[in-house]
Formats: C-alpha cells, sequence, structure tokens
C-alpha cells in the first residue's frame, strides 16, 4: 500500500465527487475537483468500509442451480464461457447471447465489452440497468435536441435564480449538487426553489413552493405552467420562431390545460400553480433538475420532453444558470451513454439502426463490414422475457443485482431461474443474484483498478486505483478482452492497459456530439478533472474550461432546430380501483445504496437505517386503522410485502412510499419490487417503477423478532447460496 494520496472519483452517485485517498487508508473530498469542490456525504464518506467485506474471491461454478458452488480456475471459467459463446453461436445464433450490465463500470469496462459484443459476436443484445434509469432521459433530449446530452454545467446550480426540482429528491439523492443549489439559494433571498414531489422529501422541506402532485401527473403540471405562460404572453418569441419546431401543435396541445382542470388532476391548489408559473416567467435563469420521478415512468420520454418544452417556450438554455439537466444517478451513467451502453446505441452517441454509424464503428474495431446488427438489441425487460421464451441461451451479468432491481421479481426469478447458463460479475458474494448464477467471476472494484468516469456535468474523472484486487479478482475489462483473444479476436483485443482503452475509445468519438478525443488519462492526470466537448488538439486552457450546450441555440437536429415535445398526458399504468386503491411509489434513503452490497455492510449506515418501512398519510392510516409502527401487509397484483408503517403528513393521501433497499438478503419479507410492474415508456422501454396500484391491510403480529444476521461473511466461499437458501433468505 502506497503512501501517496490517491486522486480518484467518488463511486456512487452520479453527481461524481472528487476524493482523495490517503495511504490507501482514509478518505477525503478533493478540494481540486471542480464539480465537488472538497465536499462529500455519508456514503463517500464511509466508501472504504466496504470494501474487505464478503468479497468474492475465486470463480465458482455449478452445473446447475440446485448444486452447491465449487473454486475453479480462472483458465477453466474462461474455457467454459467460450465453449458456451461457440455453442450458442452455433445452435441459436448470435441473438441468444445477452449482456446486462451496469453504469457502475467504468467506461473502459464498456467499451471493450460493447466492442466484444456488438462487434465480435454480431448481436446487439446488450443492454444495463441504465435502461432503469436513465433511457427516459436519452430519449427525451434526442427527441428535443437531436442528440442524448445534459446540456448544463454545475457552475449553473450558483447562477440560476429559479430552480425547479421534480421528481428527484436531490437532497438526499445528490447531496452534494443539493448542497451547492442550497447555498446559493440561502444567500441570495430571490432565488426561489420549487419542489414537486408526491412526498415531503428532505428536498422538498426547504422548498420555497412544494407541489406535492399525485404519482404519475407531471405532464398536466408542465402542461399546466405552459397554458398560463402562453395566456401571460410571457414567451420567448424570438427565440421560438428562430431556434425551435413544433409551437403551432404545442400551442394546440396546452390550451386544454386550464388551471383548475391540472389542479384537480394533480391534486393540488390552482393558486399553487400561478405561483410556479409566475416564478418559472419572472427569473432571468431558471434551471430545472430532474431525476427518477420523471425518467421511470411509463411517459418518462414524455414527461422530459414536456419539461425541456417549458425552457423552449421561454429560451431558457444555452447560458448561465438555466436549462434543463438530468441528474443521472449511477457514478459512471453517462459514460455507459458515451460508450453506447443500451441496447440501441454505439459508441459516440451513435446508433445501431444507422448504417453510416455502424460502418464508422466496424472500421474503427477492424472488423468485416456488416459484422454490427442492424437491429436493436433486447432491452433489460426483453431479456427477461427472451429468458422466457428460451431465445436467450447464455445471460451474461455483470455490476447489477437484478434479482432485486427489476420490476415484478416473481417473474424475473422465475425467468432468471430458467436461464440455461448464466455467468455474473460481482465484488460481492453472496448477492440476491449470485442464487441464480452457473459461473460466478470476481471482480475488481472500485480503488482497485484504474479507469475513467463522467458525471452528471458531462466531466470525466480519472479513477486511480490504490489497492491490489483481492484473492483472483479481474477488472470487467480484462475479462471481456480475454474471452474475445480465446474467441479468435486477437488484434481486437490487444489491450496492455486501461490507457490504451480509453485511447482508443477516445478516438471513436473525434466530432461527435460527446468529442473526448482531446482527452486521455495522462491528461486528465495532469489537468485533473475534465468535461466534453474537448476535442483532440484543444489547448490545456479550452480543456479546462466550465462548457455549457448549445450556447448558440443551433441544436443538433437536421434542421438545427430544437423540437417542442407533442405529448398529452396519460398517468400511470395501473389506476387504483376497488381493489388496489392506493398508488405506491418507491425510491431511496441517503444512506443506503441501492441493494445494499456496499453500504449493508457499513456499520453507520446500517444504524441511520435500520429497517425498512412504508410511508402512510395518516387519513389513510385511519381509514384502515393501522398505527404508527404497525406491520402492514401491501399488496399488489403480482405480489405481497409486510412492513412496518410509518404515518407521516409527509406523503401525499393516497400514494404510499417504501424504498428499494431491501432485497431478501437484508430482509425476508420488504422488496419494493416484488409489487411493481414492467410497464414501460414506449420510447424509452423505462419501467414504470414508480408507481403501481396497491391494497394494504393490517398484518398478524410476526413471531418474536429475531436479531437480523448479516450475509455470510466468508471472505472465500467454497460454496454459494444453495436452493434453499435462494428461497428462504439467510435471516
Ligand atoms: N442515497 C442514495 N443516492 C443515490 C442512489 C441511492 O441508491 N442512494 N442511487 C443513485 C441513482 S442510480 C439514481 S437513479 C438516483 C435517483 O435519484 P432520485 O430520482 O432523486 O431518487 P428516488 O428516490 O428514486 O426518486 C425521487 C423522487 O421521485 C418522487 N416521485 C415518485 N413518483 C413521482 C411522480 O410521478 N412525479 C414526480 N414529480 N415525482 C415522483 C419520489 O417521491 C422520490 O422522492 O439517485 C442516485 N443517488
Ligand atoms: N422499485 C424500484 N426499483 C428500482 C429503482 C427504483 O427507484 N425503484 N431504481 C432503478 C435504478 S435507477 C437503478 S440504477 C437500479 C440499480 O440497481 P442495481 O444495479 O441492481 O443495484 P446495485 O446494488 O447498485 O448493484 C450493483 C452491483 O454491482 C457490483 N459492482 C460494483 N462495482 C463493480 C465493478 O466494478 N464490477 C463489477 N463486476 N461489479 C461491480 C456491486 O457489488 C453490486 O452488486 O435499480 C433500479 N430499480
Ligand atoms: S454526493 Fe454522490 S458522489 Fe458525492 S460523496 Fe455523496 S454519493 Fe459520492
Ligand atoms: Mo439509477
Amino acid at each position: 500500500m502506497s503512501d501517496a494520496v490517491t486522486k480518484t472519483l467518488c463511486p456512487y452517485c452520479g453527481v461524481g465527487c472528487g476524493l482523495e485517498v490517503v495511504a490507501g487508508a482514509k478518505v477525503r473530498g478533493d478540494r481540486a475537483h471542480p464539480s465537488s469542490l472538497g465536499m462529500v456525504c455519508v456514503k463517500g464518506a464511509t466508501v472504504l468500509e466496504a470494501l474487505d467485506k464478503d468479497r468474492l474471491l475465486y470463480p465458482l461454478y455449478r452445473a446447475s442451480l440446485d448444486q452447491p458452488f465449487a473454486r475453479i480456475s480462472w483458465d477453466a471459467a474462461l474455457d467454459l464461457i467460450v465453449e458456451r459463446i461457440r455453442q450458442v453461436l452455433h445452435t441459436t445464433g448470435p441473438d441468444g447471447l445477452c449482456l446486462y450490465g451496469s453504469g457502475q463500470w467504468q467506461t473502459e469496462d464498456y467499451y471493450v465489452a460493447q466492442k466484444l459484443v456488438k462487434g465480435c459476436l454480431g448481436t446487439n443484445n446488450f443492454d444495463t440497468n441504465s435502461r432503469l434509469c436513465m433511457s427516459s432521459a436519452v430519449a427525451a433530449y434526442t427527441a428535443s435536441f437531436g442528440s442524448d446530452g445534459p446540456p448544463c454545467c454545475y457552475a449553473d446550480l450558483e447562477h440560476t435564480d429559479c430552480a425547479f426540482l421534480i421528481g428527484t429528491n436531490t437532497a438526499e439523492c445528490h447531496p452534494i449538487v443539493f448542497n451547492r443549489l442550497r447555498q446559493h439559494h440561502k444567500k441570495h433571498s430571490h432565488v426561489k426553489l420549487v419542489v414537486v414531489d408526491p412526498r415531503r422529501t428532505a428536498t422538498a422541506a426547504v422548498a420555497d413552493l412544494h407541489l406535492a402532485i399525485r404519482p404519475g401527473s407531471d405532464i398536466y403540471l408542465l402542461h399546466g405552467i405552459a397554458h398560463l405562460l402562453i395566456a401571460w404572453d410571457v414567451i420567448d418569441h424570438r427565440f421560438i420562431a428562430q431556434h425551435t419546431t413544433g409551437f403551432a401543435p404545442y400551442q394546440q396541445i396546452v390550451k386544454k390545460y386550464h388551471p383548475q382542470l391540472v389542479a384537480d388532476a394533480c391534486g393540488i391548489d390552482p393558486a399553487a400553480l400561478v405561483q410556479a408559473a409566475q416564478w418559472w416567467a419572472e427569473s432571468q435563469a431558471v434551471l430545472s433538475l430532474w431525476s427518477m420521478g420523471i425518467n421511470q415512468s411509463r411517459e418518462g420520454t414524455a414527461k422530459a420532453q414536456s419539461l425541456i418544452n417549458l425552457h423552449l417556450l421561454t429560451g431558457q438554455i444555452g447560458k448561465p444558470g438555466a436549462g434543463p439537466f438530468s441528474l443521472t444517478g449511477q457514478p459512471n451513467a453517462m459514460g455507459g451513454r458515451e460508450t453506447g451502453g443500451l441496447a440501441h446505441l454505439l459508441p459516440g452517441y451513435r446508433w445501431v439502426t444507422n448504417p453510416d454509424h455502424r460502418r464508422e464503428v466496424e472500421t474503427h474495431w477492424q472488423l468485416p463490414p456488416g459484422s454490427i446488427s442492424p437491429q436493436p438489441g433486447r432491452t433489460a425487460w426483453q431479456i427477461i422475457e427472451g429468458l422466457e421464451t428460451g431465445a436467450v441461451q447464455m445471460l451474461w451479468i455483470a455490476a447489477t443485482n437484478p434479482a432485486v432491481s427489476l420490476p415484478h421479481l416473481e417473474r424475473v426469478k422465475a425467468a432468471l431461474a430458467r436461464s440455461p447458463f448464466t455467468v455474473y460479475q460481482d465484488c460481492y458474494f453472496p448477492t440476491e443474484t449470485s442464487a441464480y448464477a452457473h459461473l460466478l467471476l470476481p471482480c475488481a472494484q472500485w480503488g482497485e483498478k484504474t479507469g475513467t468516469m463522467t458525471n452528471s456535468e458531462r466531466r470525466v474523472t480519472l479513477c486511480q486505483a490504490f489497492r491490489a484486487p483481492p484473492g483472483e479478482a479481474k477488472a470487467d475489462w480484462e475479462i471481456f478482452a480475454e474471452v474475445g483473444r480465446r474467441l479468435g479476436f486477437a488484434q481486437q483485443f490487444a489491450f496492455h492497459t486501461s490507457a490504451e482503452v480509453f485511447a482508443e475509445f477516445a478516438a471513436l468519438t473525434q466530432g461527435r456530439p460527446c468529442d473526448l478525443s482531446g482527452m486521455s488519462h495522462e491528461r486528465l492526470a495532469r489537468l485533473g478533472p475534465l468535461q466534453w466537448p474537448c476535442p483532440a488538439g484543444c489547448t490545456d486552457a479550452a480543456a479546462r474550461q466550465d462548457k455549457r450546450l448549445y450556447t448558440d441555440h443551433r441544436f443538433l437536429t437536421p434542421d438545427g432546430r430544437a423540437h417542442f415535445g407533442l405529448a398529452d398526458a396519460l398517468g400511470v399504468a395501473e389506476v387504483p380501483d376497488d381493489e388496489y386503491p392506493l398508488v405506491l411509489t418507491t425510491g431511496r434513503l441517503y444512506g443506503h445504496w441501492h441493494t445494499q452490497t456496499r453500504t449493508g455492510r457499513i456499520p453507520k449506515i446500517q444504524q441511520m437505517h435500520p429497517q425498512p418501512f412504508v410511508e402512510i398519510h395518516p387519513s389513510d392510516a385511519e381509514r384502515w386503522g393501522i398505527t404508527d409502527g404497525a406491520l402492514i401487509t401491501v399488496t399488489s397484483r403480482r405480489g405481497t410485502v409486510q412492513l412496518p408503517a410509518k404515518v407521516t403528513p409527509d406523503i401525499a393521501p393516497g400514494t404510499l412510499f417504501t424504498p428499494m433497499h431491501w432485497g431478501a438478503l437484508w430482509h425476508p419479507s420488504a422488496a419494493a419490487n416484488a409489487l411493481t410492474h414492467p410497464a414501460a415508456c414506449p420510447t424509452s422501454q423505462q419501467p414504470e417503477l414508480k408507481a403501481c396500484a396497491v391494497r394494504i391491510a393490517a398484518a398478524t403480529p410476526p413471531p418474536a423478532a429475531k436479531t437480523p444476521e448479516r450475509p455470510p461473511s466468508d471472505p472465500a466461499p467454497a460454496t454459494g447460496p444453495t436452493r434453499e437458501s435462494r428461497q428462504e433468505p439467510p435471516l
């Protein structure tokens, strides 16, 4: 272990705070990092504590899920993969193969995986958990501006005079972005903070205006604001005429959204709607922030476009303090987009359906024309459907825990159990998904491999390794490259270091919207984190500047104009009825990260959030005879959970909220996704994880409470979870 200070990035959320690791043993905020200026939240501050707990150290294999795992060598593991790939190519063809990856990979991992699957194996069946997270934002930016890419930068947080936060609990989920905004808000009394969320979250609690709308009613609200701005004639006629298309039909649509209709649909006071519209109209620079309350919806793309519409209507884009800013969830969700980490994308913001794009990538990869399939591959949910029909013959999962995070878990688990061959690459053991794997591959995680990640403001940070991977763990990109070489693609995977991988990727972005061809590991180490666009040949001074997109108001559509989105409001897919009268929404808590693979193993965070719960409004609690702390059963058409009730006026009447963090390893009956459904946005295919219809009842008291046990912490497991432990979590 070196005594030196290693500069890196926090591996949790998309804020992308710079960290300094001292002597491999202490972590502190990096004051020189332009995104976070030395700040960190509790997750960043405690990240080192999970690195040595319950790690998967060696490849483990079993021929079928009812057998115990046995340790095998890397050589044998890679042979098994190569053999199986050849067999599937021979019998089913390339589309029998699927890779399901993650926004928690480094860019280098993503890029090598892309090259292997979409280039060498010839299938686009490569999706990631970003499908559950960012795909609506990608689709909305692309439809409105002609390209993906959040146009804003964090400096805008200090330049805005109206921050419009919708479907984002920024205080808990993007804490350092929120700190920056909140400091600016506190310092300047004219700055307004508007929060749109069915819950009175920590974010809403400090807002000047909180619109506690019904889940799924966002488009009513956004069109309602547009209606008023047009009626008051406070729109930017010049911007609309010179830089947009679609205004006339948009105006027709929003005409219907009278304040009373909107207030009724959203369950808010019409005066609050008028206030929000007034602040939007009066402000010099309006910055909107959004995340999962918008994206995770069956009309996610339309919701995000309806928000972007308000910026087009008022010319609030391409200037300091203004613009529609999608906050990315995972630390490298952005890098995933840059490298083409969804089933319809290719590296450099390219599309598999575009023949020129395929050709450019094939040439770069030195592959023959026609190597990349023109068909978009299976999305996350379509992979599950493919397992159900038998179309998917080999599933390779890495850096995600789908046995907790996908909707309709009972169906997901049944499908995973049918998979003829599942390879699972993770750092920890067990996770809920390891119960469904035939082959487990131990991975190096943050701090154990050097690579890059891009945060929400398009800033790329070099994350340097400061410790060796434990046991026989390897970086994901090394595993993909070795499989590629063994399949006969020696030339394509002749990488020795991740810096070489990055260099090849960066060159492929030249001239693209996400041009980072002016970056290299060496330059990032020398200059520190850099935003794109950063074209080859740019000077150090230019590379270091804060950058916004669309400052010239020229968009990336063929006509150079931004397009108004033209969707009417639909509401949620599963409308409450007599049988299932309430809407359940799901989300996150400040301390925990997703399925707890890291944060569940950190005592301070466990103490902060000791158990799951379901929030219920006092009026609903009274109606169903539920007292605070009582155990209740929550049932949807797909499953049931039992949780302690948290009776609180912070949730809108008719709505319930439960966190997503407790899968089967951490609680016997709390998985939010036991209840959710897979109905998705038709454009982005992002599932509506934020709303399903449920009913509730007081549960019979539980048996005498047992002390919850943590998952087994044997650092070198000889056997994995058995079939029994798959059905009955070790609690
Ligand atoms: N602490 C913590 N931080 C994280 C993560 C974590 O696991 N823990 N994960 C990261 C990731 S990957 C992501 S994607 C982000 C997510 O960040 P956020 O999107 O901020 O988090 P969520 O809690 O999923 O959802 C945000 C809010 O949406 C509200 N909401 C639900 N339905 C609707 C609706 O119909 N309309 C509106 N307007 N709001 C609605 C919920 O009440 C919730 O407060 O967080 C990132 N940061
Ligand atoms: N109900 C409901 N469901 C949701 C959501 C919701 O709001 N509500 N949110 C959705 C969203 S936005 C997201 S992003 C997903 C997140 O869901 P998941 O991706 O399933 O959650 P994580 O717990 O972050 O799983 C990441 C895994 O990757 C491993 N890992 C970390 N780094 C590496 C690495 O470098 N290599 C490898 N091989 N493994 C690594 C970790 O050990 C961990 O097991 O959940 C989605 N599901
Ligand atoms: S705000 Fe996000 S990136 Fe920053 S320390 Fe917290 S979890 Fe890490
Ligand atoms: Mo996410």
